[in-house]
């Protein structure tokens, strides 16, 4: 390997600054910087985090020539203007997921990305699972026969009681849309990815379960949301998304049901695949020599071997890097996916207020 490393820097100095400084590294680059809040909270992150430097505020970090490429990992609600600046200096970037808290923010990312010339990427990393990729790969190959029905979950605890808090809740930080926008999007990503099929049209329910929380007070945002759809081929799709659900961490499931295979992919289990027939179900263990060529790319470590949460972070970070060296890695969600994932919580809240079917 004789190509210099990619120069990264990071703006947001929270857990996911972690995660994907870590992916970051991992993936061959070098983390340069990091800026946050404050030059004290920049200083202190950068030194968790292991960057070469920290930065007094972003416009030093976007003026520093070293830095290739700007992971946005702040509150949802600076996503937009800091990804303006990003995209203004001409540098590459990954915002994190919501892309922006409004459709029209978002659209306007991805129009700004595009007369940039940038690779610009969102990290919905649950497609850099191998075997996701592999229902996808199945799928696509028509190994599951015609996708009659999809039952989706993403359900964590973590703001299970009112002295639960955070950012999220907050609609002036996080945005109209909290579990939608936070976790349901992923999912819906995923299950758009992996059948290869779109959301024609949703109903949903949101609730606030918690009126009030310990730090924020009066709730807007929801706790929870159940929605029904249809999907451009027909399938009929119902999901379940939730912030309060005693026990589940990060329990995103996507189960497809087509005419000859289920598929069932378990974030919290992503080694495995459960293949369901009428006779011969099937619990398929990651093993690159029985995957198809797009899973099997992924599959990094020897069966057995267990692969996991960063690891796809980092598969994600490698091919958003690959991007910018010119290469065309299959299934880099970018902008356009961020801007789908606005469009869909824009639909689920529309519906939710309405009681109505929202077209997609
Ligand atoms: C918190 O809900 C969170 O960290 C999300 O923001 C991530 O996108 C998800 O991967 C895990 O949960």
């Amino acid at each position: 390997m004789t190509s210099t490393p990619i120069g990264i820097a990071l703006i947001g100095g929270g857990f996911m600054a972690d995660v994907h400084s870590r992916a970051a590294r991992a993936a061959g680059a070098r983390v340069v910087g990091l800026a946050s809040s404050s030059p004290e909270s920049a200083r202190r992150a950068a030194e968790r985090v292991g960057a070469e430097r920290s930065y007094d505020d972003v416009d030093a970090l976007l003026d520093d020539p070293a830095v290739d490429l700007v992971h946005v990992v702040t509150p949802n609600a600076s996503h937009h203007p800091l990804t303006v600046r990003v995209l203004e200096a001409g540098k590459h970037v990954v915002t994190e997921k919501p892309l922006a808290t409004t459709l029209d923010d978002a659209l306007d990312l991805e129009r700004r990305a595009e007369a940039a010339g940038v690779i610009a990427t969102v990290p919905f990393v649950y497609r850099f699972h191998a075997m996701a990729r592999e229902a996808r790969a199945r799928i696509a190959a028509g190994e599951a026969g015609r996708i009659a029905s999809v039952q989706g979950a993403y359900l964590q605890d973590w703001l299970l009681t009112s002295e639960d808090d955070n950012w999220r809740v907050s609609s002036a930080e996080g945005g109209a849309s909290r579990a939608f926008a936070d976790i349901g999007s992923h999912l819906c990503d995923l299950l758009e990815f992996v059948t290869g099929d779109r959301l024609a049209r949703v109903q949903a329910i949101t609730s606030t379960v918690i009126a009030e929380r310990a730090a924020s007070g009066a709730v807007t945002t929801e706790d929870l949301a159940g929605v029904l759809a249809q999907t451009t081929s027909g399938a009929v799709v119902s999901l379940l998304v939730s912030q309060v659900a005693p026990g589940r961490k990060n329990g995103l499931v996507l189960e497809v049901h087509g005419a000859e295979q289920s598929l069932r992919f378990e974030q919290e289990n992503p080694d495995a695949l459960w293949v369901g027939r009428r006779a011969g179900s099937q619990l398929l263990l990651r093993d690159a020599e029985l995957l198809h060529e797009s899973a099997a790319r992924l599959s990094v470590l020897p069966a057995g071997h267990p692969l996991g949460y960063q690891d796809a972070f980092t598969a994600f970070a490698a091919d958003t890097y690959a991007a910018v060296r010119g290469e065309h890695p299959e299934g880099l969600p970018r902008f356009a996916d961020g801007v789908r994932a606005s469009r869909i919580t824009d639909a689920v809240l529309a519906s939710s207020r309405t009681g109505e079917w929202i077209d997609l």
